[in-house]
């Protein structure tokens, strides 16, 4: 569909527009516009900016990737329809391998995001080449396949948009989490070291310039700005300024629109 440029919420539909033709092109998973939609629904509430305790989730988190000694990105099918060209710059940024690793796996849709990424400039994808598959024993789902190479090594895994149960199952094999999920009170929220509670349409973008930025400090500064950060206490920050933002819209920051008709 061709937004049209003056709709009050043209930027919101085409990004919509982007993950329905990623449908179509095999890259998202039919399960991913739902899950989108959840994502929606939770940015409204955020205000769809980036709030000031998301800065702080991915300055850590940028510290975090960059103190690592091999970082993984996973890439699944949201992700790569919504801003794969800037996960292969934070990847080059932060020297992190790039990892696809879906929850509905099956062969077109590795081939489709496989495509995007070396569009996008990637020059080595792992985990999909079946000789280094190896498998995430805690896990039933698909996701349990993991690369050698990737995230069954890495130090650091950083999971946009992820479903739960592998950020458990990467914290139980003595992995560190980053992940990027609009809903603070998801388990891999939870489950993370780090979680960054923002949208990855904005997320990821600001990752890359806060990357160019602490690159050129040092590992005691960026130690300094791990070690400030605890995930339980950024989340119950996260709600708390979520429930201030609603109370101060309800109490009279909401404008009644049908005002200007009377
Ligand atoms: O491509 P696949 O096969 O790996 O499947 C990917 C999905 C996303 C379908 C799969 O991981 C899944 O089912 O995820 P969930 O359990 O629906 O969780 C997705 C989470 O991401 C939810 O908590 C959403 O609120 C959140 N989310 C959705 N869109 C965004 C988001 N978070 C950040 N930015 C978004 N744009």
């Amino acid at each position: 569909m061709l937004v049209p440029e003056d709709h009050p919420r043209a930027e919101s539909l085409r990004i919509r527009e982007k993950i329905i033709e990623g449908m179509h092109n095999s890259i998202v998973a039919e399960a991913g516009l739902i899950a989108h939609g959840r994502g929606e629904a939770f940015d409204y509430i955020i205000g769809e900016k980036t709030p000031e305790f998301a800065l702080k989730q991915q300055e850590a988190a940028v510290a975090f990737l960059l103190l690592a000694e091999k970082p993984v990105i996973s890439v699944n099918g949201n992700v790569a329809a919504l801003c794969s060209k800037e996960i292969v710059e934070l990847a080059e940024l932060v020297e992190a391998s790039i990892e696809i690793n879906l929850f509905y796996r099956k062969s077109d849709r590795e081939k489709a995001i496989e495509r995007v990424l070396e569009e996008a400039g990637c020059t080595e994808i792992l985990g999909i080449d079946p000789v280094y598959h190896t498998y995430i024993s805690e896990l039933s789902h698909l996701r349990r396949i993991v690369d050698k190479r990737g995230i069954f090594s890495a130090d650091v895994v950083l999971v946009p948009l992820e479903d739960g149960d592998r950020t458990m199952a990467l914290r139980k094999m003595g992995k560190n989490v980053i992940s990027i999920d609009l809903n603070p009170l998801s388990r891999t929220s939870l489950w993370s070291n780090i979680t960054i509670v923002n949208n990855v349409i904005r997320a990821v973008p600001e990752m890359i310039e806060k990357a160019k930025e602490l690159k050129t400090k040092d590992n005691l500064d960026l130690n300094k700005i791990v070690a400030n950060f605890n995930n339980f206490n950024s989340l119950k920050e996260t709600l708390s300024e979520l429930s201030k933002r609603l109370e101060e819209l309800a109490k009279g920051e909401l404008k009644d629109p049908t005002k200007k008709m009377k």
